[in-house]
């Protein structure tokens, strides 16, 4: 339908020298657009998976999620950490769907999370997980990757298990040692 036709204007002339090519004015031409082209405005834009890949997690109360592909099989693990209910590691199992072995690992413990990040603290090329969690739960946990699916809880050894209430958290290497460094901030208390 010619009067529905969108029109494309094209300036386009190239010239190509021994060295490098520019765009330049040319003659003015005009390209009706494809229909099935056309982008439709009404189309979803993102689909709802959470609950057909496993990772809905519904009912309890969710702080804060982490992506980091923590057993190096070449696809984004997720970590999520609940208030008052278990935390969630969802093992992507590259179908479209997401295992929880927060348990089976180690880095389900059941207290008050509020949030996470990973960050190979310790350069051995897997992935650990910093976990923060509200000062009724303790202090925080470092999580060292052990590269067998389990992690091992060395906050109070490393030294970062700090009990304050933790409102985020952040993996830099600030001082350019190659060492990734930890900052931790707390909602009323002094930040790390
Ligand atoms: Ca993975
Ligand atoms: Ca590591
Ligand atoms: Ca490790
Ligand atoms: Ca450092």
């Amino acid at each position: 339908m010619r009067g529905m036709a969108l029109t494309l204007t094209l300036r386009l002339a190239l010239v190509i020298g021994g060295a490098y090519a520019l765009l330049a004015a040319g003659p003015m031409r005009s390209v009706p657009i494809q229909a099935e082209s056309r982008i439709n405005l009404l189309d979803p834009l993102f689909t709802e998976v959470g609950a057909i890949s496993g990772t809905d997690d519904s009912g309890n109360d969710g702080y804060g999620v982490a992506w980091g592909d923590y057993d190096n099989d070449g696809d984004l693990d997720l970590y999520l950490a609940n208030a008052g209910s278990a935390n969630r590691l969802y093992q992507n199992n590259a179908d479209g769907t997401f295992s929880d072995v927060g348990t089976a690992s180690g880095t389900g413990s059941n207290g008050d999370g509020r949030g996470a990040a990973w960050g190979d603290y310790d350069n051995d090329g897997d992935l650990d997980l910093y976990l923060y969690l509200s000062n009724s739960s303790g202090g925080n946990r470092l999580y060292r990757n052990e590269g067998d699916g389990t992690f091992a809880d060395v906050g109070v050894a490393s030294g970062t298990d700090d009990g304050a209430y933790g409102h985020g958290v952040a993996w830099v290497d600030y001082d350019n040692d190659g060492n990734l460094d930890l900052y931790v901030a707390n909602f009323d208390t002094a930040n790390r």
